[in-house]
């Protein structure tokens, strides 16, 4: 099993791989501000692949719940600096972005993946993608839009639902041309979900990942967190680590987290139990 990229094939059979996210933003929910200059956000980068993140992901518009869209142009300002830096430090990047000419102008410039919480449902998104050659491409759920998805969350069992939306963005893309190899797939944990449908996806996970494509999981500083342990945003550091944990022991091959130091810790604990199985 692996992921095929813009210029890595990222082996995902063997030890988890851990994504490090880099928010250029000023109002990302756990760390909006403190990244937002190019210099910062690359210094970042490099203590983040110093820890041990297997790919990075820049982010330049927040996603939280009620957070609003961010223009092409600022979006673009605030990306491109900081990814001619990303591309030079030797593992995949990835760009968390759903405009198309975002993934255009990224992808020209060295972007190895695309990570659209869309799914590649915005015109032209899936297009995009499918004119690169061998990019790779993260299909994120999400029930709603960022701005209003926590008012009118998802109703009944989000499993099948989930499994569903998944299936038919990966048959779309595959459809447009690009290969199996290059898609992974996520939950979105958080994206217009209840807490109790957040974690049905955990302990239910299993069945996402049946026979579909890798599965690409983030729980990093969720609110869900906040509500099962009443931590605030600073202080989910171990919840975060022990959902990353768990959503590995059910699979996931690619675990999306701000911790990474933490993370990488936490799964050679679980890479060296898995060795003796
Ligand atoms: N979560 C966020 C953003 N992008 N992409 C994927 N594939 N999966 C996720 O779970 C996911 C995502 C939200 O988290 P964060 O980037 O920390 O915050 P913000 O959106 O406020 O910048």
């Amino acid at each position: 099993m692996h992921w095929q990229t813009s210029r890595f094939r990222i082996d995902l059979a063997g030890q988890p791989r851990v994504m490090g996210i880099v928010n250029v933003t000023p109002d990302s929910f756990s760390d909006g501000g403190r990244f937002h200059s190019t210099r910062a956000a690359l210094a970042h980068c490099e203590r983040l692949v110093a820890e041990g993140a297997d790919i990075l992901d820049l982010g330049a518009e927040s996603s939280r719940p009620g957070s609003p869209a961010v223009p092409l142009d600022e979006e673009l300002a605030r990306l491109l600096p900081v990814l001619r830096g990303a591309v030079t430090l030797g593992v995949p990047v990835s760009v968390d972005t759903y405009k198309p000419e975002v993934m255009r102008e990224c992808l020209a410039l060295g972007a190895d993946i695309v990570n659209d919480i869309w799914a590649l449902r915005q015109p032209g998104a899936r297009e995009a993608v499918a004119a690169h050659a061998a990019c790779g491409v993260c299909l994120m759920h999400m029930h709603g839009e960022p701005a209003t998805m926590q008012l009118a969350p998802m109703q009944g069992d989000a499993v099948p639902q989930v499994k569903a939306f998944l299936r038919e963005q990966v048959l779309a893309l595959r459809a447009a041309g690009v290969a199996a190899e290059r898609i992974v797939v996520d939950p979105g944990i958080g994206f217009g979900k209840t807490v109790a449908q957040n974690f049905a996806l955990l302990a239910r996970q299993g069945e996402l990942a049946d026979g579909g494509p890798p599965l690409l999981v983030g729980w990093s500083r969720k609110s869900s967190l906040g509500q099962v342990t009443g931590l605030d945003v600073g202080e989910r550091m171990v919840p975060s680590v022990a959902a990353a944990l768990l959503a590995v022991e059910r699979g996931a091959r690619v675990v999306r987290v701000h911790d990474v130091r933490e993370t990488v810790a936490a799964l050679k604990v679980w890479g060296a139990a898995r060795q003796e199985q």
